[in-house]
């Protein structure tokens, strides 16, 4: 039994069919451009509160599949996931958005990556709510790009559930050549976007439904601009209050809730781009959701958005981070450091520090920290996350609980800078 079954008892519509060991690319038997969730990993274990899955990862893919075996699971279970490593070169696996133990947090800085014909047993509790991913941290930019990637969604039994819900990756194909280094699909270089391997497939809805979407940018180097949509949820589950926009840089989430009537309804990303909001290309359409029936919009899910405020600005920093460089030079720095040869600021176990990251540099970059998650100062309402896009020349200032000991990156989400050397080390002892 997986867990999805036993977390949903209302008839919500997700990952439905039943799971088998022979991975398929999608759950349903939809036609090829409807839109559907990557299909589920098979769960090993009996209990409800246990999600054992196997993953052998081959030909570039997890199980077979692009995007990999949707993991889902509910607040408080554990996660055990045995990695099998066929490919000829090395990787892990990193939980985007998890403070999980060090040991199984997938990067390289202190031990070694998972050798070709080796495997290895990541286990931890889930204990937050919100949409997730998997991705390697090793050679992450060509792994990533290559398709290594799952969705991973931890529910929290208090949400209200929708009547149906729809997992997506959204991803720009051939962002990086076979050497590895070669960016092809930044917007503007002819890249567009596609929601599970799909380009702008229709979502079947009912008129009257309560849809969520929860979105995954995984791309290496494109923006997501959302606009006039329902944002309930972002990197670490639900808003203090929903938004009707958000801009998803590489490895950011966001949970959409759409309320169709019997009109379709169009997703569009606006255009944002490494060189900032608007400058580049034209508004796509990522997936339309087609109704059907005559059912008029139904009030929005009963989400216990807490309106609480965002926590006052100490107005000290603890820690600054400069991102540096520029395109022309392929050099990416952070306070003039490249990967690995940084200093490792350090924080000691139980306190709360202000990191304040600036970007000194001509293009954006989606600051991301592992280990810990931040909230962001100055927001209107509080607002906590784990990848935050820091705009050209701008600044964001973020508190951070030192709650999780280990030597976490910090790096910029762009997966070319943070292969460029955009990438540092922050101790918790
Ligand atoms: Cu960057």
């Amino acid at each position: 039994m997986i867990s999805l079954l036993i977390a949903c008892t209302d008839p919500v519509v997700v990952d439905s069919s039943p799971p088998t060991s022979e991975s398929t690319p999608l759950d349903s038997e939809a036609p090829a451009n409807e839109l559907a969730s990557p299909a589920p990993a098979v769960d090993l274990d009996d209990a409800a509160e246990v999600l054992h899955a196997s993953f052998v990862v081959e030909n570039f893919a997890y199980n077979g599949q692009v995007p990999g075996p949707t993991l889902r699971a509910k607040l408080g279970d554990t996660l055990i996931v045995d990695l099998e490593n066929k490919l000829e070169v090395e990787t892990t696996i990193h939980w985007h958005g998890l403070a999980v133990p060090y040991a199984m947090d997938g990067v390289t800085w202190q031990s070694d990556p998972i050798a070709p014909g080796e495997s290895f047993r990541y286990e931890f509790p889930l204990n937050q709510a919100g949409t997730f991913w998997y991705h390697p941290h090793f050679d992450t930019q060509a792994q990533v790009d290559r398709g290594i990637y799952g969705l991973l969604v931890v529910e929290d039994p208090s949400d209200p559930s929708p009547d149906r819900e729809v997992l997506v990756a959204a991803d720009i194909p051939d962002e990086v050549g076979e050497d590895g280094e070669h960016v092809h699909g930044q917007h503007g270089a002819g890249g567009l976007w596609t929601v599970n391997g799909l380009s702008a497939p229709t979502l079947p809805v009912e008129a009257g439904e309560r849809v969520l979407v929860r979105i995954v940018n995984t791309s290496n180097t494109g923006y997501l601009d959302l606009r006039d949509v329902r944002v309930v949820g972002n990197d670490q589950g639900v808003l203090a209050a929903p938004t009707d926009s958000v801009l998803l840089g590489p490895g950011d989430r966001a949970a959409l809730e759409f309320l169709p009537g019997s009109e379709p309804i169009e997703v569009m990303s606006g255009s944002h781009s490494l060189s900032g909001p608007g400058m580049e290309h034209h508004d796509q359409l990522l997936f339309t959701l087609v109704p059907s029936g005559s059912e008029a919009s139904a009030d929005p899910l009963p989400f216990d958005f807490s309106g609480e405020a965002a926590t006052p600005d100490p107005g000290t920093t603890d820690v600054l981070y400069t991102f540096q460089g520029g395109a022309h030079t392929e050099q990416w720095a952070i306070n003039g450091e490249q990967y690995p040869d940084v200093t490792v600021e350090t924080l000691q176990s139980g306190g709360t520090y202000v990191i304040e990251v600036r970007n000194l540099s001509p293009t954006e970059h989606p600051f991301h920290l592992h280990g810990l998650e931040f909230e962001v100062l100055g927001s209107e309402e509080k607002r906590v996350e784990d990848t935050l896009n820091v705009p050209i020349r701008g600044s964001v200032r973020l508190l951070v609980e030192a709650n999780n000991v280990g030597d976490w990156m910090a790096h910029c989400h762009i997966l070319p800078h943070a292969h460029g050397g955009m990438m540092t080390v922050l101790r918790v002892e």
